[in-house]
């Protein structure tokens, strides 16, 4: 709930493009400043992905090795069983990871797919974790199923700005992602979504993807923040890369919106030095995916990111509690 005047829903384009761009020290001071106001900045929060359902996606982001159109040569496989899902999971929770986030390659699921689904939740909840799903769109009767299973989160990413979606996506529109959205916001399941940098957008683009989710009706619960991981065979293979401290605005400028939301420091991490995570982490990143892979692409080690937490001070959230102040 969106409780104090301090969390706005009614940002501009204009205010957040001047927070965006003034002098990073500004920058980031501001967004440190408010991270601290309501974190413990010295907390991350973390959670493991997996892919229950890999490849041969119908739609055709252009930076997905998972999509059938993209020409990637990743192969379509089957859901996995909900057994696996739960021994998984539970090497996850040993770990030390808070919330299991399953994902699937789906335009959005089917109702057959739904008893295994809800088994799923019920498997990971029953282990005392967070559970959170990735499936795409969805309908009013599906969201219904996942609220009653117990669903926490439900991740579904608006990826960039309205104007600059048709050139990553021309099989589903930006509406289409912002109904899913309020569908999964109404039916009480808390919100995660985000989006990636690095796509060749400008910086408006970025500035904009933040301003729409800090001005839906309620701010997302989290917003994880990728930086596009250039997959060989896709439309994104060769682009540009970004220039790091323009992916350390986006963080910051997403703590300054969202004071209360959780900024994930998502995909990309393997390519980002410890100099720029920890720049992250101070400029209001606190969460992050752990274990080797993400869904098809790498992540850091546990080792490499235990070695990060431990030279910049960091410890990680425990079961239960959210890091909040
Ligand atoms: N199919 C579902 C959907 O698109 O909503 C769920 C899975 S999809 C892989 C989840 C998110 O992962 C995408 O929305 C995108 O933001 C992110 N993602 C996918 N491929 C990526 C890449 N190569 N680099 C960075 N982020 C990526
Ligand atoms: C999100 O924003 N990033 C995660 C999760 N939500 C589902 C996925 C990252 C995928 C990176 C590319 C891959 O592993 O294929
Ligand atoms: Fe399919 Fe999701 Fe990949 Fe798009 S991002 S191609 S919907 S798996």
């Amino acid at each position: 709930m969106q409780d104090s005047i301090e969390i706005r829903n009614n940002w501009t384009r204009a205010e957040a493009d001047a927070l965006y761009r003034q002098p990073l020290n500004d920058l980031l001071y501001q967004a440190h400043s408010v991270h601290r106001k309501y974190f413990d900045p010295n907390q991350v929060q973390r959670s493991k992905l997996l892919s229950i359902k890999t490849g041969g996606c119908v739609e055709d982001c252009a930076y997905c090795s998972q999509s059938a159109r993209n020409g990637a040569q990743l192969s379509a496989s089957k859901m996995i069983e909900v057994e696996q899902v739960i021994s998984e999971a539970s090497k996850a929770k040993e770990n030390g990871a808070t919330r299991y986030c399953m994902g699937a390659a789906w335009r959005g699921p089917k109702d057959r797919d739904m008893a295994a689904l809800e088994a799923m939740i019920e498997g990971v909840k029953g282990m005392g974790m967070e559970t959170c799903m990735t499936l795409g769109m969805l309908e009013d009767d599906q969201v219904l199923r996942l609220k009653e299973a117990g669903l926490d989160y439900y991740n579904h990413n608006i990826d960039t700005s309205e104007r600059y979606y048709s050139e990553i996506i021309t099989t589903r529109t930006f509406a289409d992602r912002i109904d899913t959205l309020n569908r999964v916001r109404e039916a009480g399941i808390k919100v995660c979504a985000g989006g990636i940098v690095g796509m060749g957008e400008q910086q408006m683009d970025r500035v904009d993807m933040l301003v729409t989710l800090a001005t839906l009706e309620a701010h997302p619960d989290s917003v994880p923040v990728n930086m596009l991981i250039p997959i060989a065979d896709t439309p994104l293979a060769d682009v540009t890369p970004l220039d790091p401290i323009e992916f350390v605005r986006t963080i910051a400028l997403a703590r300054i919106l969202m004071p209360k939301t959780h900024v994930r420091l998502s995909a990309g991490r393997t390519n980002m030095s410890d100099e720029m995570q920890a720049m992250c982490f101070f400029a209001g990143a606190n969460s992050i995916f752990v274990g080797e892979t993400l869904l098809t692409a790498d992540n850091p080690t546990e080792d490499k990111d235990a070695a990060l937490f431990s030279r910049l001070g960091i410890s990680a959230m425990a079961l239960g509690c959210d890091g909040s102040r």
